[in-house]
């Protein structure tokens, strides 16, 4: 059992290996205070769930803080009732319909071009060599940017990243945030500005033709999507790709079944944003006082909802810390943004390019074993995962024939 005194989530054992403390989380402080950062860390399925859902009690003001120094204005879900629900139409425009086909298609010929160069090499880290880099690519093809600038947008996303998902950054860290946030306005703010009277089909087209309440964004809203998109469709991207491959490597039985069943693709997918979400934190703050099995929770605190810990709960699903491809199978709920498990989230802000995500996905996994045959973990690569709020892997190296 782990020692109540040492538990904290800025311990090295728990970045090394959160899930080793979820079980004691769950069953001995369902509401875990993080004393030094004052926050609530909410862990069992059923609660985490509950705090998603009733918004009013549970809201997003905490992303004033957390979020919008960075991303400029406000995020999408920083947005509440009409508001929310236009804007979110808006975005949802460009991934839906005619614009996810061309979407598709733009993010099969990145990872193409991506992977070409490595194919006759016999070894590629999927994280660094590919992920990264066609993840980038994939949502600069969403806003309708130049690849040209893909290095450069990729350094400084790396910044707004930081911002959002540390705690107890040092002054000059915070520094260099606003530095790399500063460079994304410079850069996006003119082309914004020249998509004004756009008839084109990418996000930062649509959102400067889409009227609310009658009236035009101004450029900064803009700007703002334009980097809550940036962030929230690149960070979480290679890190799926890359736990996907090692579930997989580290279950081969369930690898044959996916190679030679492509259909179980889907499901895999499904269960790796299960077993390892990404995104492992989801902030909320209190607008009133509030009880959380039985813990007092004062007005205003920051909630932080721990995915990792939800989509682990035995209460919720069977040998939770068992990898399995069959467990969605039943419902096969596996391609809507509201299956079970909570990696895209839950309630009103449910992530809006979950359906997209799992699509890119399923594409690019299918042209990764398409293109790569005996694929296996190259025998001088130690696995590491990093991060608290967003996690995966360091780098994965694989080698194949
Ligand atoms: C929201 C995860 C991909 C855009 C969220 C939330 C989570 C999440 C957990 C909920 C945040 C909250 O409740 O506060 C993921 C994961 C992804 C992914 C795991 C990939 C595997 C994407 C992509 C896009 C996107 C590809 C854009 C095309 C957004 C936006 C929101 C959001 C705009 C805010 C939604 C709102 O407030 O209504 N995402 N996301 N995400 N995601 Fe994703
Ligand atoms: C800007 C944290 C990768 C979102 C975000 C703080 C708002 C929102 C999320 C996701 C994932 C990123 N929250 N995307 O958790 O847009």
């Amino acid at each position: 059992m782990l020692q109540q005194s040492k538990i904290s989530i800025f311990s090295e054992a728990y970045s090394k290996d959160p899930y080793k403390f979820f079980p004691y989380f769950r069953t001995q402080e369902p509401v875990f205070y993080e004393e030094s950062i004052d926050c609530y860390f909410v862990s069992n399925y059923e609660d985490v769930k509950y705090v998603l859902e009733n918004e009013e009690i549970f809201t997003t003001k905490t992303l004033a803080k957390r979020a919008q120094p960075v991303m400029r204005d406000r995020v999408l879900a920083q947005m509440t009732g009409k508001e929310h629900k236009e804007k979110k139409k808006m975005i949802m425009k460009g991934l839906t319909g005619e614009n996810l086909k061309r979407l598709l298609s733009l993010f099969k010929q990145n990872a193409i071009e991506v992977l070409k160069p490595y194919l006759n090499r016999g070894k590629i880290d999927l994280v660094n060599d590919f992920g990264k880099i066609f993840a980038v690519q994939s949502t600069m093809d969403m806003l309708g940017l130049d690849k040209k600038d893909q290095e450069q947008i990729a350094e400084w996303h790396k910044g707004i990243a930081k911002f959002i998902t540390s705690f107890n950054l040092s002054d000059e860290e915070i520094e260099y945030c606003f530095w790399c946030s500063e460079q994304l306005e410079k850069y996006l703010l003119p082309i914004i500005e020249s998509k004004k009277d756009s008839s084109g089909n990418d996000l930062i087209s649509i959102l400067q033709r889409s009227e609310f309440n009658g009236i035009k964004m101004t450029s900064q809203e803009i700007l703002a999507l334009t980097l809550n998109i940036l962030l929230a469709a690149t960070e979480p991207v290679d890190k799926t790709l890359a736990l996907l491959f090692y579930n997989l490597l580290q279950n081969p039985k369930q690898f044959e079944d996916v190679k030679n069943n492509r259909k179980l693709l889907k499901n895999a997918i499904n269960e790796t944003l299960r077993f390892k979400p990404p995104v492992q934190f989801i902030p909320r703050q209190v607008s009133r006082e509030v009880t959380i099995k039985g813990v007092l929770i004062p007005k205003n605190a920051v909630i932080i909802n721990m995915i990792g810990a939800a989509n682990r709960d035995p209460k919720a699903f069977s040998n939770p810390d068992k990898f399995d491809i069959y467990r969605s199978i039943e419902d096969n709920k596996a391609f809507t943004s509201h299956s079970q498990n909570l990696a895209f989230g839950y309630g009103t802000h449910t992530c809006v390019g979950a359906s997209l995500a799992l699509m890119q996905l399923e594409l690019v996994a299918n042209i990764i074993l398409d293109s790569f045959k005996n694929i296996e973990l190259d025998e001088s690569f130690s696995y590491e995962e990093k991060g608290l709020y967003t996690r995966g892997p360091v780098s994965l190296v694989l080698k194949f024939t």
